[in-house]
């Protein structure tokens, strides 16, 4: 494992109790011996990716409650990730999962973020077990794939909101404002998740927007 790329279990936010630990489920270290590696090189990711994690404490900030797990940069390593940590349908209510481009914090106020937005969509509580984790692995995938071609420069990472009403998946994009970029990347989700159903609607929300929202909540810039 590279060095930048530090274990799960040297993370402090993971190890106590309350929400569900997104490590629980490891038994066994999963990193490739350094012989096997010298054999058979790692697969390259054109980006850097950092897993975060929001663990619902309210007796915290929210920024305090958001931590940075790890940084990875290959394909192996991607994989190693995924097959380490909680699924999203088994963390507890208020918690997230970010994955961003390595520099770029899954906040608002980050400097990538600040004039940008992102593509919401929703889903139903009753699908939490059966295709949650499914639409959350293909857009990591879609992530790390880089599969938006030149309109996906403007993509800085994605969200899941683990949330008792519906859970929510975002895709945060740097920009608001052009439009072919924003709506082929949206495009481009939707056709990936097969999101086919009238109901399956995509929101783009501008972060600005959703910064100062009243309880009435905001009017979506642009929709699929
Ligand atoms: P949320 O976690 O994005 O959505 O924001 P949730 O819990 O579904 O709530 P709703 O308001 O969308 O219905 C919840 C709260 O977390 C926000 O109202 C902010 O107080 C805080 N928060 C969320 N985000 C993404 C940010 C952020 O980027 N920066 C800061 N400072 N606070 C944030």
């Amino acid at each position: 494992m590279p060095e930048n790329v530090r274990k799960m279990s040297d993370e402090e936010p993971m190890s106590d109790g309350g929400s569900a630990s997104p490590v629980s489920r490891a038994s066994t270290n999963p990193s490739p011996s350094a012989e096997l590696e010298a054999v058979s090189p790692k697969h390259p990711l054109q980006s850097d990716w950092t897993l975060w994690y929001f663990k619902n404490d309210k007796s915290k900030s929210w920024d305090a409650n958001l931590k940075s797990v790890i940084t990875f940069s290959t394909v192996e390593d991607f994989w190693a990730l995924h097959n380490h940590i909680e699924n999203v349908s088994k963390l507890g209510n208020g918690c997230d999962y970010s994955m961003f481009k390595e520099g770029v914090k899954p906040a608002w106020e980050d400097p990538a973020n600040e004039k940008g937005g992102r593509w919401l969509f929703t889903v139903a509580k009753q699908y939490r077990e059966r295709t949650l984790d499914t639409y959350w692995l293909e857009v990591l995938m879609c992530l790390i794939g880089e599969a938006f071609g030149e309109q996906g420069l403007i993509v800085n990472g994605a969200v899941v909101n683990i949330r008792p009403r519906a859970d929510k998946i975002s895709i945060w994009l740097s920009d608001s404002c052009n439009k072919d970029a924003i709506m082929a990347v949206g495009q481009g989700i939707k056709n990936r998740l097969q999101l086919n159903d009238p109901r399956d609607r995509m929101n783009f929300e501008v972060h600005a927007d959703t910064m100062s929202k009243t309880s009435s909540g905001i009017k979506a810039k642009y929709t699929l």
